[in-house]
């Protein structure tokens, strides 16, 4: 098999039916820096964006930056930042290379460097893809976690910085001492009011810098919020060898996804920005309604189906979602979840859950439970907290989504159903499994221990009697019938 590397001289040998940039890739100007270049950002708004060069607005390249590790950069440099997007569905494959990428950046390797290019002029949006942690913020209360290690890093050397709101705010700082005009700053991760969010943790960093500079950044930079969706599964070697058997050629990160794309932005870009419109994303006023509907319809369901399929022994989502009482699970917690929910206009919510429910099944995707499952401590607010406290508000029984927050307990635990270890993976993981096991045996004790975590559950929740009721009981059934034989259960009420 070849060993030849995707790259700018291979485009012209790829098979006819592989899309590829058609647009001058030397005379893009770099328009955007994004902060966390992972398989998401390079499947999403590289994928837009690149649509915006096609269309012949050559302003837009993207600079990446990796805050962690040089993987991503060792992969796409090679292929002059090439790579494949792989679009997968039970009717079959299209595969298109991506152009958009002009260069990645290891911000560990060289911080000013990434300084440097946050700084040029031609920059007007920074986008990022950080991950919930990647805020350094206290997911419950949204506000900056001060004593954070890598904040209380950044604050005594802003000129090597190590987190996104680091590198933000050197890089204002810079600009503005150099009169350039500020950047826009779009968060693409699945906070709520992610823009909000950022700009309140922004404007605090920076007042911890100098009180000036708060100022400054509350009052000049902005960080619209938007709504992003579209799945994407880890790669695997055997999607590199699949898409390699295609291309002709070898791409050391293609990037796996679904046909389903959405991107809602609210309008608010004073320095300009692409013409996303007019390649398929919405730009609205208000995202909330778009951004609710999304994080717990479609997030808060995926780790759902990612807590109780993992401790089922369901590896992929499609693989849980064919466990007809999972299924039917699912979507009675996309019911009770619609009553908490503000419509966005125009939208038909059942079309809504049903294509969700869909794209969950699709088979051509592996979407491993146990990705799903990372980081829960800063997911479950958004997901299924949110949801759970409007409902107790309401009155309203709330024992699906207690099940899941339960399922949660059960696997940050770090013992599955066997007796077998469980790779969790989760800032708070050490904290978890301890606080978990030094409340004893009883499953009511664990559940009462862990909603004890203020970080995540708020200091109200530990507070009401039938919180604690529904997911003490909950716990109480996975351990004692398990994941398969609960979810059976629920089925035949
Ligand atoms: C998933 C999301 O890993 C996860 O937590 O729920 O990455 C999900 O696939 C995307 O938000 C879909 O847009």
């Amino acid at each position: 098999m070849t060993t030849a590397r995707l790259n700018t001289a291979r485009l012209a040998d790829l098979p006819p039916d592989v899309a590829r940039p058609a647009y001058d890739r030397k005379a893009m100007r770099t328009g955007i820096v994004h902060l966390g270049i992972g398989a998401f950002h390079r499947a999403h708004q590289a994928a837009y964006t690149d649509a915006v060069l096609a269309a012949g607005d050559l302003r837009w390249g993207i600079v990446g930056a990796s805050l962690r590790s040089p993987d991503t950069r060792d992969a796409l440099k090679p292929q002059d930042g090439l790579y494949t997007l792989a679009v997968r569905s039970g009717e079959g494959e299209r595969l298109a290379v991506i152009g958009a990428i002009r260069e990645v950046v290891v911000a560990p390797e060289d911080p000013a460097a990434l300084v440097e290019r946050l700084c040029h002029p031609d920059v007007k949006v920074v986008t990022l893809t950080v991950t919930e942690k990647g805020y350094c913020h206290d997911p419950a209360t949204g506000r900056l976690d001060e004593r954070h290690p890598d904040v209380v890093h950044d604050l005594a050397n802003l000129n090597r910085p190590r987190s996104a709101i680091g590198f933000l705010a050197a890089a204002i700082a810079r600009r503005r001492s150099l009169g350039l005009e500020p950047f826009t700053v779009l968060s693409c991760d699945n906070l709520p009011s992610n823009g909000q969010t950022l700009h309140r943790i922004l404007a605090r960093f920076a007042e911890l810098v100098s009180p000036d500079l708060g100022v400054f950044v509350r009052d000049t930079i902005a960080c619209p919020d938007s709504m992003v969706d579209r799945i994407v599964p880890a790669t695997t070697d055997e999607d590199r060898a699949a898409v390699r058997a295609r291309l002709g050629v070898a791409d050391a990160w293609p990037v796996m996804t679904e046909p389903f794309s959405q991107w809602v932005i609210e309008d608010h870009f004073p320095s300009g920005r692409p013409a996303w419109e007019t390649v398929g994303a919405t730009l609205v006023s208000d995202v909330a309604p778009y951004e609710a509907m999304k994080l717990r319809l479609l997030n808060g369901s995926h780790s759902a189906i990612a807590y109780l399929g993992y401790l089922a022994g369901y590896q992929t989502v499609s693989e849980a979602m064919a466990d007809a009482n999972l299924a039917s699970y699912v979507a009675a917690l996309m019911d009770d979840t619609t009553v908490t929910l503000a419509i966005p206009p125009g939208a038909d919510v059942e079309a809504y859950k049903r294509s969700l429910r869909e794209r969950f099944r699709n088979p051509a995707l592996k979407h491993r439970t146990w990705q799903i499952a990372m980081d829960g401590s800063q997911k479950l607010p958004q997901r299924l907290l949110g949801t759970i406290r409007d409902r107790l508000a309401a009155g309203a029984d709330i024992s699906r989504h207690a099940l899941a927050v339960a399922a949660w307990m059960r696997y940050v635990t770090g013992t599955d159903e066997k007796g077998a270890a469980i790779d969790v993976r989760d800032p708070l993981a050490a904290d978890l499994a301890a606080i978990a096991r030094s409340a004893g045996g009883e499953p009511a004790e664990i559940a009462r221990a862990l909603a004890g975590v203020e970080a995540v559950f708020g200091a109200d929740l530990l507070r009401d009697s039938r919180f604690l009721a529904a997911v003490g009981g909950a716990l109480e059934r996975l351990y004692r019938d398990g994941a398969r034989a609960t979810l059976a259960s629920l089925a035949h009420v």
